[in-house]
């Protein structure tokens, strides 16, 4: 569904047009009857025959209650420009066409009202004078239709006209999370508190949670409400009333905000700003400001940079005294604080799918965005869904196909998501990385992660994440906390292997006594051999050395000591630390760390004084 929206000078006819068009006066308050001008925002439901609707927000158009009609502007997408006939273009028409061109305003047409109190000749000319004024503004090539409500002359065609452009307007993004700016509330006699408003994005249903904004608590939907009609769900476009149990209508008013939970309430804001060209002398690098954000007017600060060009469209802070919800892409409007002059107004960024694809949809476009926008920060399905504003769950969706066709990455721990353009780059960088210094120093069995994310440069914790599911994916090898590429095989220098093969040498005579490791390490710092220290990791690694308490024995050893143990076990049952020594024919000093380091890795189980076999005892 959509809203219509008039704007224009007080008295130009603009409630008597929404009467004459709806059958609804829009006037609703005693007081409005009674002066006969509007104060407040009306409302009302515009329907045809064949089944197509649309809400009206009719709007103040004395300059005193533009507080009032910037509250109902946000939602409007087709507008009335009412210009009576009889006056012409007055400051509030150019007022309200100056602050709708800054929100939501697609299509436009302009009414000349008071048909009846003007000759044709008059109203030729009217027609050529607003033609004129309106040169340069949103409604430059509107079409213009002159009605009466008093004759009723031109409303059938008017009628005609808006449901032509009605049908023909874009839907509204019914899958983003759910944006509905408060602008009545009020206590309904058994049923609590009900608010309305228009619902810019999003579909809201009963049983939602959704949260409320200002004051910021978790709300459910009660029941809803489409001009008078209960309703199970509401989509974007929509005038909507949402009855909210549990909520006191006096803590709530215009300017509250109901929001999918996913949205975040900031009081910093990144925006692009465009300056009315008449307010150029009013803007400072910092500006008090009154924000006209959905239905709610805020006081804050804008902060531009120095220097800028305001006649360009630029990037800026918003600073606001309390932290307002909104969605990326949401229009705003900026007014001064005293006088109310207008300022500008622009969108909150970031600026949302610009460069994306154009066979994709919508959504899809604005979940790749978002991953690309985060580079090589994992973004969760949740950020991802705030940041494109979509729903968490149409995140997810996308995320899913976007994984699949490999535009997506993802990480686990906790489960995130990386652009799969930034992956396949950081990829192609580790793996040259690995390549090179597997070719500069062999003997290593890899980098490790905090050597990776130094050279990279990124924090070694994302870089951790990326680096297993890379292993994951097989496109690199992880081992011992190392990382290589799949076919590294690592290799010693020949002095490497001469050193280490006298460092750790078998004795003739005792060839299963271990050599002590601090002389091991003293002796390889003595020798100077290049990278000597990383070849005894990699020995130690691979297995190649092993280190049973403060020994080294040989792999080799190591094997054939095992297989005495076994043996012995196998022969005689669980075996005593003294069977064990005399087996291997080691001493006590040796059998002891041998023995636990056995029990350590998963060789044998202790039970008392016996060890047994590990696998022994899991079959018995
Ligand atoms: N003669 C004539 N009077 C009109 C017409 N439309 C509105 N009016 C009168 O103009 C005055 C202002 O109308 P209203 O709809 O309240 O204007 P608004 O302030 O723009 O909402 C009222 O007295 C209406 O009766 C019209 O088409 N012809
Ligand atoms: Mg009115």
């Amino acid at each position: 569904m959509h809203v219509v929206g008039t704007a224009g000078h007080v008295d130009h006819g603009k409630s008597s047009l929404v009467r004459a068009l709806t059958g609804t006066d829009p006037d609703r308050w005693i007081e409005e009857k009674l002066r006969g001008m509007t104060l407040d925002l009306g409302f009302a439901h515009l329907r045809y025959d064949d089944g197509v609707e649309a809400g009206i927000v009719d709007v103040p158009g004395h300059e005193r209650f533009v507080h009032n009609m910037l509250a109902g502007a946000a939602g409007m997408e087709l507008l009335l420009l009412v210009v009576a006939a009889n006056e012409g273009v007055r400051p509030q028409t150019v007022e309200h066409l100056a602050i709708l061109s800054y929100l939501n305003v697609r299509r436009t047409i302009v009414v000349l009202t008071k048909r009846d109190l003007v000759e044709a000749q008059a109203l030729a000319e009217a027609e050529a004078e607003v033609r004129a004024a309106l040169h340069g503004t949103l409604a430059q090539d509107a079409a213009m239709y002159a009605v009466s409500t008093q004759t009723g002359e031109g409303i059938a065609e008017l009628r005609a006209a808006i449901h032509e452009l009605l049908v023909a307007l874009p839907s509204r993004a019914l899958d983003a999370p759910a944006f509905l700016p408060v602008d009545r509330v009020f206590a309904l006699a058994g049923h609590g508190t009900i608010v309305t408003g228009t619902l810019m994005q999003g579909t809201v249903r009963v049983g939602d949670t959704l949260r409320l904004d200002v004051p910021a608590r978790s709300v459910r939907v009660r029941s809803l409400q489409v001009f008078g009609s209960a309703r199970e769900s509401a989509g974007a476009g929509t005038r909507v009333a949402v009855n909210l149990p549990g909520v006191d209508a006096a803590e709530l008013q215009r300017g509250a905000l109901l929001a999918d939970p996913a949205l975040a309430a900031n009081a910093s804001l990144q925006i692009r700003f465009r300056a009315l060209p008449d307010a150029h002398g009013l803007l400072r690098r910092r500006t008090p400001v009154r924000a006209h954000l959905g239905a709610a007017e805020i006081f804050g600060t804008l902060v531009l940079e120095r220097g800028l060009d305001l006649r360009d469209e630029v990037d800026g802070v918003l600073h606001l005294r309390r932290a307002a919800t909104t969605y990326p892409g949401e229009a705003f409007v900026l007014r001064a604080l005293s006088p109310k002059a207008l300022l500008g107004g622009g969108t909150i960024g970031p600026a949302g799918a610009a460069d994306v694809a154009e066979d994709a949809a919508p959504d899809d476009a604005a979940v790749a965005h978002a991953l690309a926008e985060s580079a090589l920060s994992p973004a969760t399905p949740a950020e991802v869904a705030a940041r494109a504003n979509v729903r968490e769950e149409r995140a997810a969706e996308i995320l899913g196909g976007l994984l699949e066709s490999g535009a997506a990455r993802r990480l686990q721990k906790p489960v995130a998501y990386l652009d799969g353009t930034a992956a396949a780059a950081l990829s192609e960088r580790i793996a040259a990385i690995l390549a090179r210094r597997e070719a500069e120093a062999p003997w290593m069995l890899g980098a490790t992660s905090l050597a990776l994310s130094r050279e990279l440069p990124i924090d070694e914790q994302i870089l951790l994440r990326f680096l297993a599911s890379e292993a994951d994916d097989g496109r690199i090898a992880a081992r011992a906390g190392y990382y290589a590429t799949v076919a590294h095989h690592p290799q010693l220098s020949a002095e490497q292997r001469t050193l280490f093969e006298q460092l750790v040498p078998i004795d003739a005579a005792q060839p299963l006594t271990p050599t002590a490791l601090e002389s091991v390490v003293d002796e390889m710092r003595r020798a100077r051999v290049a990278g000597a220290a990383q070849a005894f990791d990699t020995l130690v690694a691979s297995g190649a050395l092993v280190k049973v308490g403060s020994d080294v024995y040989r792999g080799t050893q190591i094997g054939e000591i095992r297989a005495k143990l076994e043996a012995a076990i196998r022969r005689d049952g669980p075996i005593t630390m003294a069977r064990f020594r005399d087996a291997v024919g080691t001493t006590r000093k040796y059998a002891v760390p041998l023995m636990e380091w056995f029990d350590a890795t998963g060789v044998t189980i202790r039970d008392g004084d016996l060890r047994a076999l590990r696998k022994q005892h899991g079959q018995s």
